[in-house]
């Protein structure tokens, strides 16, 4: 009897030493960051880096554990200002809590390791808690993701999926990069400027540098973590053909799963979305960027994405055939055309008129649109072979 505890005492020891892990991520503290935007501007960003002989990552790097993991973050400030690290919706002791309030700030050149136990799965984010409002403005912001033990499922039990996307919403205003906000060290206030954001990101980038597509099957389920760290809130708008399911947020499964087509998400929630499309399609999430006073809409980005038939081959070769993006568009339109070399794209308006074409060169055909009168066009793909021709909308705003 003594023997069969001791293997099964054995066997419990195993399986929990699997299950729990050590996960170690630098984080090297800087203020002379850089990124690009789309029209080539350069903002200076704070940020964090994995090294301290590599620029700033924007956003931070996504740090992955798993649930039951010891996560350390090996935190280094080499640079002039004072940071921190929140772990913003994980459960940390006020020492790791990253609030200058509550615990303390790394000064130039101070070190220190912040730990959490990963207690259970879901999308959270980490951000410096200094004057936070200049500081995650200049960029000092990732996402940290908890895995259950099967990494292919929302979270221990939930549902499971084929493919995961994350997506980090912001937004950058140039005025503030180009002179950034002081902290103030004898009233202890940052005077901050007026926030007109004229950059709307996801993942940090946006319109044709924002280059990132859902792809999947038809009807398999798709995995979305969608966070905003930004100050606007997000609409999400999910077309109707991805069959949106917002099943967790903020780090917890929500207790009754939501269908929904479109989705809020506020300043620092996250949200867990399972979509599965029952046919093959190609489209884009329209994440729109409203203003919190005034509930207006200031900015949008979209997140294409591409749904391929598994079954019949035929409708598999004509879905890669098209994509575009953005949908809807205002300036230009790229149109994805990858299997049709040689043959020609046509844009249609709605009393059946060819408004343009473009013979296809190359993988991606980019045509301007902005003389085009708002409202809907057929885009249409023909062949080189004469084969049938694929068509898609597109919406000019
Ligand atoms: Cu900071």
């Amino acid at each position: 009897m003594r023997n069969i505890c001791f293997i099964i005492a054995l066997f419990l020891n195993l399986a929990n030493s699997r299950a729990q892990a050590n996960k170690t991520f630098n984080s090297i503290m800087r203020t002379t960051g850089s990124a690009t935007m789309y029209d080539g501007y350069k903002p200076l960003m704070y940020g964090f880096a994995d090294n301290p002989v590599v620029d700033i990552s924007f956003p931070a790097k996504t740090w992955i554990a798993t649930e039951g993991d010891s996560v350390y973050i090996k935190a280094w400030n080499i640079s002039q200002d004072h940071h921190t690290i929140h772990l913003h919706g994980l459960d940390v002791d006020m020492m790791n809590d990253g609030d200058p309030m509550t615990s303390f700030e790394l000064d130039h050149q101070e070190k220190f390791t912040y730990k959490f136990k990963a207690k259970h799965a879901g999308t959270f984010l980490y951000h410096c808690h200094t004057a936070d409002v200049v500081h995650v403005q200049m960029g000092m912001y990732g996402m940290v993701v908890v895995k259950p033990q099967d990494p292919m499922t929302a979270w221990t039990g939930g549902p499971r999926f084929e493919k995961e996307y994350s997506f980090l919403m912001s937004e950058l205003d140039s005025t503030w990069h180009n002179k950034p906000p002081k902290h103030d060290t004898t009233s202890m206030t940052v005077r901050i400027p007026k926030y007109l954001p004229s950059y709307f990101l996801i993942n940090g980038k946006s319109k044709q540098l924002f280059t990132d597509t859902i792809l999947g099957n038809t009807s398999s389920n798709i995995y979305l973590r969608l966070a905003n760290i930004g100050f606007y809130d997000n609409q999400v708008i999910l077309p109707a053909e991805l069959n949106a399911w917002i099943i967790d947020s903020d780090g917890r499964p929500l207790p009754k799963a939501r269908k929904r087509d479109t989705l809020n998400i506020s300043p620092g929630e996250r949200y867990g979305v399972m979509v599965n499309s029952s046919i093959a399609i190609a489209g884009s999430i329209k994440v729109n960027f409203v203003e919190l006073n005034t509930n207006s809409i200031r900015g949008y980005e979209n997140i294409r994405y591409q749904i391929n038939n598994t079954v019949g081959v035929e409708q598999t070769l004509n879905n890669q055939l098209l994509a575009i993006y953005p949908n809807p568009a205002t300036d230009a339109v790229n149109i994805g055309t990858s299997m049709a070399i040689g043959g020609t794209v046509t844009i249609t308006n709605s009393l059946g008129q060819q408004v343009q074409w473009q013979p296809i060169v190359s993988e991606t055909t980019l045509f301007s649109i902005s003389s085009l009168p708002k409202g809907l066009y057929l885009v249409a793909v023909n062949y080189l072979n004469g084969g049938t021709a694929t068509k898609m909308k597109l919406a000019k705003e």
